[in-house]
């Protein structure tokens, strides 16, 4: 499987590689380890991405490089690689038009639900981040592990396991990540850079979402909404409002949070964390048109975001019900 993908990717020689919009870490990771890979292999590569890089990454190297998607194909690029990305839907619809027009397209990704939307597809859907399927792809092009590519791979692996602590942290993952510190990446500096240079204004936010939290069903289920207008009011950006769904899942008895956030151009954002091994929240994501993990998923659904919420919550609701 991956030595298929190496020897498709040895046939061409001009790259483009992009991932969802509002990257997260996976994202940035994936993207910047897939272009130092494909440039270790002596091929032109252009990383592309909708939204800018989270400041948080912004130290990673080679993040600068990770440019605004141009308005159209680039004649010259051949082949599109997309990673991390479960459905063309989350590549966005510009996104997704640039991509159906490549002459070769690669889809990798980890996303059980991944709808296999390109001509070449690895999807390992066991795989703890997409980092973990370019690590092995790393391996198998015999490529050297350099210490900015090691830097990539486990901001990619370090936040889709949730710092290793969710199951997905196995065996393998924590050999994977010790050859990524044998490779040069310091641990205390990078964790800090992810985790600890949180911007004062994401504490507006967070504040907001502790004072108007719902907490129901004997405290299994925690949610919050963010109505349409609550942004400018409070004066917060779009990267404030990332991970606001961690801070409640914590909660001693949920088993479900939730967020709901008005997009304000009529559609909803759900994002959905189970904090139990019973509840697939990507199974209630998909009963919505969203998907993404058994533990971590997400919608984009039509509003008004009573109506939306009232939708997804009902379905929680039945799920957490049944449980014994
Ligand atoms: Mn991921």
């Amino acid at each position: 499987m991956y030595q298929e993908l190496i020897d498709a990717i040895r046939q061409n020689d001009n790259f483009a590689v992009i991932s969802h919009f509002r990257p997260d870490g996976d994202a940035i990771g994936s993207t910047l380890a897939m272009g130092m890979l494909l440039q270790a292999l002596g091929k032109k590569v252009q990383l592309w991405n909708v939204d800018p890089v989270p400041l948080r990454y912004a130290f990673l190297p080679g993040a600068q490089s990770i440019l605004p998607l141009p308005p159209a194909l680039p004649p010259d690029v051949h082949t599109l690689i997309c990673v991390d990305t479960g459905d063309l839907k989350r590549l966005g619809d510009e996104v997704a038009e640039i991509f159906n027009k490549a002459p070769f397209t690669i889809n990798i990704d980890h996303h059980h639900t991944n709808s296999r939307y390109a001509q070449l597809n690895l999807v390992v859907g066991e795989a703890a981040a997409c980092g973990c399927i370019i690590f092995n792809l790393i391996r198998a092009a015999g490529v050297e592990l350099t210490c900015p590519t090691a830097m990539a791979l486990y901001a990619a692996i370090s936040t889709d396991t949730g710092s290793f602590q969710y199951s997905s942290t196995t065996p393998e993952v924590m050999r994977m990540v010790a050859d990524l510190i044998e490779a040069g990446v310091d641990v205390g500096d990078i964790n800090r850079r992810i985790y600890q240079e949180i911007p004062a204004t994401s504490f507006i936010t967070q504040r907001e979402v502790l004072n108007n939290m719902v907490v129901e069903e004997d405290g299994k289920i925690a949610h919050y909404s963010m109505p349409a207008g609550k942004k400018t009011e409070l004066g917060v950006g779009m990267e404030d409002c990332k991970d606001l769904v961690d801070i409640i899942r914590v909660m001693q008895g949920v088993k479900v949070a939730a967020i709901f956030e008005d997009l304000e151009d009529g559609r909803i954002r759900v994002s959905l964390r189970s904090k139990d091994p019973e509840v697939d929240v990507s199974a209630i994501a998909g009963m919505h048109g969203g998907g993404g993990h058994y533990m971590a998923s997400g919608i984009r659904m039509r509003g008004p975001l009573n109506e939306a919420r009232e939708k997804v919550l009902n379905s929680i609701r039945a799920v957490v019900r049944s449980l014994s």
